[in-house]
């Protein structure tokens, strides 16, 4: 019942000849269901909407939760609608341990998003030293917390909840299975007990971390992923349209 999403997130990497190359591949491919949305960054935004078909989504890495004005080197909602962009990226652990974006402004900024027509892919997960002293679940529902304030029951229907451990994100050391799974359905509890059953059964929770063509099969098989966000393997285009094809 929940539609599963794999999100490309190229980060700061690409050029306008990989968007003709990705959505060269990602238009020509059949993909069922799946849901695919692709995350370029912000000055590609324009080209990649035009480049892939109507049925991909496009989507932005991060944006401002104001609306508009003196915040020189940001990026707004309006004029992401504006291209007709209507995904965002929000709250990834580069966002939050890079640029200091804190539970809080991660909060508003999903809840900003979403009050002005965007669908939001929401990154929570803990870093090594707290799964090592088992702080996992109290990181993640800390983030998650944050996020529900701000939201109204309804508005989870535009929420992609991506768990990213940050101890596996682009170091090639991907969560097992059985791990990614065990928090997928603590989260999924979570929301039944914090939102609502309804929010917890409809809500689609991503994993992320050194997703490749080669582990998703064995991933996507756990019954609470519904969907994975890539980093590194989005951007070679043979192994972005296997991993889009594993639940196939
Ligand atoms: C995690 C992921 C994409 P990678 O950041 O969001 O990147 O697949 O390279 O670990």
């Amino acid at each position: 019942m929940r539609k599963f999403i794999v999100g490309g997130n190229w980060k700061m990497n690409g050029s306008k000849a990989l968007v003709n190359e990705i959505s060269g591949a990602l238009n020509a491919g059949d993909f069922g269901p799946v849901e695919i949305v692709v995350a370029v960054p912000a000055p590609l935004l324009p080209l990649a909407r035009e480049k892939f078909k109507s049925t991909i989504g496009v989507s932005a890495q991060n944006c401002s939760q104001e609306k508009s004005g003196a915040f020189t080197g940001e990026v707004n909602v309006d004029i992401l609608k504006d291209i007709n962009v209507d995904w965002v990226i929000l709250g990834h652990s580069e966002r939050r341990e890079i640029f200091k974006e804190s539970d809080e402004v991660v909060g508003k900024k999903v809840s900003f998003a979403i009050k002005n027509g965007l669908k939001v892919i929401a990154c929570i997960g803990e870093k090594l030293n707290e799964r090592e002293a088992n702080q996992t679940m109290q990181v993640v529902i800390r983030q998650l917390e944050a996020i529900r304030k701000e939201l109204s029951e309804a508005e989870w229907a535009n929420v992609v909840l991506a768990y990213e451990p940050v101890w596996a994100i682009g170091t090639g050391k991907v969560a097992t299975p059985q791990q990614a799974q065990e928090v997928h359905s603590e989260i999924r509890k979570w929301l039944a007990a914090n939102v609502s059953q309804k929010v917890a059964d409809e809500t689609r929770i991503q994993y992320g971390g050194s997703v490749n063509a080669k582990n998703c099969g064995e991933l996507q098989s756990q019954p609470d992923i519904d969907g994975f966000l890539v980093g590194g393997a989005s951007l070679k285009a043979a192994d972005f349209v296997t991993i889009c094809r594993c639940k196939l």
